[in-house]
């Protein structure tokens, strides 16, 4: 017999609310609190517009709310659900939650839902404990309302936020500390809102930097000279690394929140262009180099690849070309890669080809011409080839790739290789990236080998190296998300060693998630971060490449939420 609906989901979430939780405190310890696993809380972060001033539109078919409530609701809905059902509610990786669908469910199927999550991949909110009732309650009734908008973000705004804190005729003109430049790491103090620099040779801390909110990523200048640091909150800070004391030269908020920027690197244009993509408004913008005056604003509303209308496509990863004086930036939900001629900025030519939706992170091969970026939610990885300026290749991976920027190596039977490990999946795809000598086995996943475990987020490697090193920092074990996995690469097939990096750390309690593998200049040290919540010991761990054994614990207090680390050298060369 056939049961309703809402027994079937009943039952359904009683299973669901019966697996096994894990320990719990912010998106570094939650992961494993959800039935949809890490993905679900990796991509619920937390977004900085729940601070935003949004007009309530009251729909009379919803049920009631106060202004207090309603206020509420928006701000668990940004912090939790944005990330997944989209800033409009109209879906992105998760369903669209617009008043058409939510308001035939009613009040008491939403709360259900919303409690006990579903096999698809919807957390339970309600029984891992991060809503109470009456915010389950809450929501269900939020969920209903007319989705408020958050407001545009254009040249005036931009200009608005814009602050040259030292004029490019004031600044150094020769680099006036004794630091080796190349080998300091950009360190994401994520909960912070900073980044600490550190020596790469001494291994002490230069300095700590303010940045924006939950500060995301570092990109170098092409000439090694100037540091671009953005945060969630779309703001970014151009350091100048030629300081006596490298310090914030220049700052500009792009929007209400964003995750990437980069700056131009084609010859002749070195260090003259900088551009940051925004999630919300969905555009980006290109500014001047040394100053981030703001130059032009694009918009990347408009249809994904399969010819429907997407209202807010996020932009993703963005990087240089070095074959044109372009840009490619990645249009997460339209699935569209948009190739950005900066030569012209009046007359501006932009080349979009089309890939696959969901479009994240990504790297070049070795040679600097090829783009390979992952669809994660469609478990593939896009292959652009920027001389060009056509899609190579659409290569089926695993499930949910997650790359970082990849790693570049040759495989001892199938030569040069791009490797992405999985957020969905152990497995890590080796895609030949070969044309000319190996042609049968380019944009071909040529071997597919096993890690410890799906929640895998950054794979590394370095040009002077043999080691391929995995982590897992979103699996639900703790032993895999506080170690490390490394691979022989003249020897895949004799599987990997686990390194205890967090046991290492000799941190007392906390999530210890072991994350992102970055090398140092000369390539014989890698760097992990040991990420604990903001009020837990979080540390880097440096271990040496050839002997595979710990050389340095670096710890500080001020190492609060560590996650990314940019090494000047490699960042500013692409190597990875
Ligand atoms: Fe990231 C890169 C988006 C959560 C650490 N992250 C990127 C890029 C994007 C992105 C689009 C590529 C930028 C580029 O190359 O121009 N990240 C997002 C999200 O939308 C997501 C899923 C959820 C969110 O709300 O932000 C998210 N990211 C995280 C984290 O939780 C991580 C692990 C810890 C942190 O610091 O927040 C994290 N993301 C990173 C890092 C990179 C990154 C370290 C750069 C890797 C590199 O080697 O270049």
């Amino acid at each position: 017999m056939k049961q309703p609906r809402l027994i079937r989901r009943l039952a359904i979430a009683s299973m669901i609310s019966a697996l096994p939780l894990t320990i719990g405190h912010a998106l570094a310890e939650d992961a494993g609190k959800h039935p949809g696993g890490a993905e679900a809380a990796y991509q619920a972060a937390g977004s900085p517009m729940a601070a935003v001033d949004m007009y309530q539109d009251i729909n009379p078919k919803a049920p009631p709310m106060t202004k207090a409530e309603f206020e509420k609701g928006k701000q668990i809905f940004f912090q939790r659900c944005a990330g997944c059902h989209g800033v409009l509610r109209k879906g992105a990786t998760g369903k669209p939650l617009t008043p058409d669908k939510t308001l035939p469910n009613g009040t008491e199927y939403l709360k259900v839902f919303i409690k006990y999550g579903s096999p698809a991949g919807m957390p339970n909110w309600g029984t891992s404990g991060e809503l109470t009732d009456e915010e389950v309650d809450l929501m269900a009734r939020y969920v209903q309302q007319t989705p408020p908008q958050p407001p545009e973000f254009g040249m005036k705004e931009m200009e608005a936020t814009w602050k040259v804190i030292v004029p490019v005729d004031q600044r150094p003109t020769k680099k006036m500390n004794n630091y080796n430049l190349a080998n300091i790491f950009s360190t994401t103090l994520r909960d912070a809102g900073e980044v600490a620099l550190i020596d790469g040779d001494s291994k002490q801390i230069i300095s700590v930097i303010k940045t924006g909110y939950a500060v995301h990523i570092s990109r170098m200048s092409a000439s090694g000279r100037y540091l671009f640091v953005i945060g969630r909150d779309a703001k970014i800070n151009l350091i100048d690394l030629w300081m006596e004391k490298p310090d914030t030269v220049a700052e500009i908020r792009i929007g209400l929140e964003a995750r990437s920027v980069e700056t131009s690197k084609y010859k002749g244009f070195e260090d003259k262009y900088a551009i940051a993509g925004s999630y919300w408004p969905p555009q980006f913008v290109v500014m001047d180099g040394d100053s981030l005056k703001p130059l032009k604003i694009v918009s990347t509303r408009g249809m994904t690849v399969d010819g429907e209308y997407h209202p807010e496509p996020r932009v993703a990863s963005i990087v240089a070309s070095h074959f044109h004086p372009e840009f490619v930036v990645n249009a997460k939900e339209t699935g569209k890669v948009m190739i950005v001629n900066y030569q012209d900025l009046k007359n501006l030519k932009i080349t979009t080809l089309d890939a696959a939706k969901f479009l994240h992170d990504g790297g070049f091969d070795s040679t600097g011409r090829y783009f390979l970026v992952a669809a994660n939610a469609s478990n593939k990885v896009a292959v652009v080839d920027t001389k060009e300026d056509k899609l190579a290749a659409l290569v089926d991976v695993g499930k949910t790739p997650h790359p970082g920027r990849g790693a570049n190596f040759v495989d001892p039977q199938f030569g040069p290789v791009w490797a992405t490990s999985h957020l969905g999946d152990e497995t890590i795809s080796l895609i030949g990236t070969d044309p000319v000598r190996h042609k049968a086995q380019a944009w071909k996943v040529v071997r597919t080998i096993k890690g410890q475990g799906g929640g895998s987020l950054f794979i590394k490697t370095n040009p002077k190296s043999s080691n391929l090193w995995v982590d897992a920092p979103l699996n639900p074990d703790a032993k895999i998300s506080q170690s490390i996995a490394v691979f022989d690469i003249k020897h895949l097939d004799k599987g990997f060693e686990v390194l205890p990096i967090a046991e290492w750390a000799g941190l007392g309690e906390g999530a210890k998630r072991v994350v992102q593998p970055e090398y140092n200049k000369a390539g014989d040290e890698v760097w992990f971060s040991v990420w604990s919540a903001k009020d837990k010991q979080s540390a880097i761990v440096v271990v040496d490449d050839k002997t595979r054994k710990l050389k340095t614990v670096i710890k500080d207090p001020r190492l609060i939420t560590p996650t990314g680390k940019f090494n000047v050298n490699n960042t500013q060369n692409d190597i990875y």
